[in-house]
């Protein structure tokens, strides 16, 4: 894991609710497993329960500060492939700020700067950016391109690779572009029941970093039951921010009337919180990009509201909806905390030594 030796990081501030309105910042990472109530509120009253960790990951941190660099450094327009992060707040900023979002490197004029989104790409991509001349910055999370040399790895032992993820999503696409020939993507439980292998004792699963981390070991008990020597990454694809999100809204859930995560639709870690609040006993949960679009309808009968957010959502959401609630009478906020994240990662490294801009 790569992680910077000054990991600049920000504790935030205790005010509304217990929670700053602090602006999306760096979300600090690390496993540290504890459960805190900040202050135990009576149920039965109206009453937010807000998890811990939640939001912005090291990698969205680093993905969205290099396009701001970037556009500081060299000035508009500069170019991402795809979404930097899956979420429409922190896109359509950085759209009106001077990004030009394009669906392939293929879109972008002779000798321009692209940025490669957190979700990672494949090297045909990288390729294809060469041979157009492209200046690159690469933004794919340190965590995403540790399967990529997963997968390297096991391809050149000549394994069958068996990479759990959502058919169609980017980091699968860039993931099992390491080595397509190897790679079998398995999504639902039919893929794993088809899936077809060489020598059942060559083989291992991998997986998307953004998953549920329990529908996963599902899928895996599958395949292991019909590959018992099936071998394990080594060492958990599915990243500290993704399963700190879940601990911390299952910690929560059966709780909660309502679950509210603040998240894009196209989000996979942020729709993986809706899902495991739900599974976790919580009686109603939604995915909502920003406070409006919350239905009154849903608060009927609600007591006790939960609130989280994806790993690409900026803090600044949550603040929202926080306010939003309490001026529906849900002012009283208790933090739920079942990590401290510290984790910081060091920026791309074309950012490191800039070139002035000409
Ligand atoms: O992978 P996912 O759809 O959850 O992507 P987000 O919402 O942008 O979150 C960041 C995760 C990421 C960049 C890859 O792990
Ligand atoms: Fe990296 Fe995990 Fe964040 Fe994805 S969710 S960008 S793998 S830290």
């Amino acid at each position: 894991m790569h992680v910077s030796g000054d990991p600049a990081h920000t504790e935030r501030g205790r005010t509304l609710g217990g929670m700053s309105a602090a602006s999306p910042g760096i979300e600090p990472a690390a496993i540290n497993p504890v459960t805190e109530r900040e202050k135990p509120s009576a149920p039965g009253s109206k009453r937010v329960l807000l998890a811990k960790p939640r939001g912005y990951c090291a990698g969205v941190d680093r993905a969205v500060i290099a396009v701001e660099k970037a556009l500081e450094l060299y000035g508009p327009p500069v170019y991402v492939r795809k979404e930097i992060v899956h979420n429409r707040h922190v896109v359509d900023t950085l759209r009106e700020r001077g990004v030009i979002f394009v669906e392939e490197t293929s879109e972008v004029p002779e000798g321009a700067l692209v940025v490669f989104s957190a979700h990672g790409v494949s090297p045909a991509v990288h390729a294809e950016a060469k041979e157009r001349n492209l200046r690159t910055i690469d933004a794919t999370c340190p965590l995403v391109t540790k399967v990529h040399k997963e997968v390297n790895r096991f391809a050149r032992e000549d394994y069958d690779i068996l990479l759990i993820g959502h058919e169609g999503h980017e980091e699968v696409e860039g993931t099992a572009g390491e080595a397509p020939e190897h790679v079998q993507l398995v999504d639902t439980a039919d893929d794993a029941a088809k899936a077809h292998v060489r020598d059942p004792s060559k083989v291992v699963w991998l997986s998307q970093t953004t998953l549920s981390v329990d529908e996963t070991m599902e899928r895996v008990d599958q395949l292991r039951e019909r590959f018992p020597n099936l071998a394990d990454p080594p060492s958990d694809d599915i990243c500290y921010a993704t399963s700190n999100r879940q601990v911390a809204v299952k910690a929560m859930a059966a709780e909660c009337d309502l679950v509210l995560v603040v998240g894009s639709k196209n989000s996979s870690n942020s729709k993986r919180l809706v899902e495991v609040a739900l599974q976790a006993g919580a009686r109603d949960a939604h995915l909502i990009d920003y406070a409006h679009e919350v239905d009154e309808a849903w608060l009927s009968g609600v007591d006790t509201v939960g609130v989280t957010s994806g790993a690409s959502v900026p803090d600044v959401l949550v603040m929202e909806l926080l306010g939003w609630l309490a001026e529906r009478g849900w002012g009283d906020v208790e933090e739920v905390t079942t990590a401290n994240e510290k984790i910081a990662f060091a920026l791309p490294r074309e950012l490191r030594k800039p070139e002035p801009r000409s």
